[in-house]
């Protein structure tokens, strides 16, 4: 069997999404994810100059030596853009090896450990009362978690509101937005925010919260400290994730599980992490962490160290990706919960899916592979257009993480 073609098409339903098509000599396809928020073509290129021509006359059913060409046989390896690349291939390979077995992805991944993954949706408003507002209309749609993010008093813009209380859609077209940040102001409005959805809405449900990498450690502990009282599902990214030993401080001081990652692109940005269990929910995608094939052994790892999968599933990443996490989701022991902003309605213009949403639950269906499909002349009707993630200052000017 071989591989005789492979194209990235890029599309922009609502918001610019990268897929890799894979052709094989049996007239089967492959697709993967390879949409990168704000870094697109930086994928594109990636796949188009560097990767397409090796992976012509390649056996896609090769997927552990494929991806070993990728990344061990790369000089320059690892980062987001190439692994996001490594990524695609991966999941349109994984693809390929379910349809030409005739069964669903997660039949090769272990088969079901469970019917239903669980989800959680994200719910925020500017200011607290509108925050309430949302958390309690997504409990009412059945949702079961919920990460609850709202407008911080004294601070323009933070992150996790969206402008248009419909879609949470963090790039902007053009160039790249300045946004600014005040710590102190954050920290000491987050407590009030979880005391008021525990009051309002008891605790059963489960309440997630993304620092999005702008604590310090000592400060990602003292919010860790202060948030037990509401018993978080988890606290994610409560700093940025490249010092790992920065995060042995936020265990000395708090039970408050963490999860870390959506920005991290291989085993090695877990290392440390993983093996002094200082997080307890890995939320490297699939789609940025190398693939099915990579994220097996990262989650096969995890779960020595009791630590769940959480994976990152904002609406830029694809539908392909959502649908192979629900496979890997559906297949893995050591499962946590999978993120799920439901695109919008005009992705599926694009994309056909073959999963559902139900009370709380995500189920995929039977198709073989992966299971999603593009429309290829559908797609042409939504040319990309440049759109970048902001950049953040705090108040002072001082450029920061976003
Ligand atoms: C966020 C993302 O979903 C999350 O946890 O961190 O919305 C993230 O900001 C975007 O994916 C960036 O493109
Ligand atoms: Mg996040």
């Amino acid at each position: 069997m071989k591989i005789t073609n492979a194209k990235v098409i890029v599309c922009s339903p609502g918001r610019n999404f990268v897929t890799l098509k894979i052709y094989t000599d049996q007239g089967v396809y492959g697709l993967g994810d390879a949409t990168l928020n704000g870094m697109e073509k930086a994928v594109v290129s990636y796949l188009e100059d560097y990767c397409i021509p090796s992976l012509i006359g390649k056996d896609p059913r090769n997927t552990e030596d494929i991806w070993q060409y990728f990344y061990r046989g790369v000089y320059w390896r690892r980062g987001a853009v190439s692994m996001t690349a490594v990524s695609a291939i991966d999941m349109a390979l994984w693809d390929i090896k379910g349809k030409m077995l005739n069964t669903p992805l997660y039949n090769l991944l272990g088969g079901k450990s469970r019917e239903k993954v669980m989800v959680y949706c994200h719910a925020n408003g500017k200011d607290l009362s509108e925050t309430m507002e949302k958390v309690g209309s997504e409990i009412n749609k059945g949702f079961k978690a919920v990460r609850v993010q709202s407008g911080v008093p004294g601070i323009e813009h933070t992150y996790g509101v969206s402008k248009d209380s419909k879609f949470y859609e963090p790039a902007h077209k053009g160039l790249p937005h300045e946004e600014s940040w005040e710590t102190s102001k954050y920290l000491n409005f987050v407590p009030t925010l979880f005391k008021k959805v525990r009051e309002l809405y008891g605790d059963n449900i489960h309440l997630l919260h993304d620092a999005h990498h702008r604590c310090s450690p000592i400060e990602a502990s003292r919010l860790a400290q202060e948030l037990e009282p509401y018993h978080l599902f988890w606290l994610e990214d409560p700093v940025s994730g490249e010092l790992q030993e920065g995060l042995r401080l936020i265990r000395q001081h708090s039970t408050t599980p963490i999860a870390i990652g959506e920005v991290f692109n291989s085993i090695y940005d877990y290392t440390t992490l993983i093996t002094e269990q200082l997080i307890d929910y890995i939320r490297m995608p699939l789609v940025h962490g190398g693939g099915i094939t990579h994220l097996l052994k990262v989650a096969a790892m995890a779960s020595v160290y009791q630590i769940n999968t959480g994976f990152h599933g904002a609406t830029d990443l694809s539908p392909v990706n959502l649908a192979a996490a629900i496979h890997f989701n559906t297949a893995v022991n050591n499962f946590g919960i999978q993120e799920y902003m439901p695109h919008q309605e005009i992705v599926n213009e694009v994309f056909k899916t073959n999963y559902r949403f139900d009370d709380g639950f995500l189920t995929i269906d039977d198709s073989p592979g992966i299971g999603v499909d593009i429309d290829e002349k559908a797609a042409l009707k939504f040319p990309y257009s440049m759109a970048r993630l902001p950049v953040n200052r705090k108040t002072d000017g001082t450029m920061f993480n976003w």
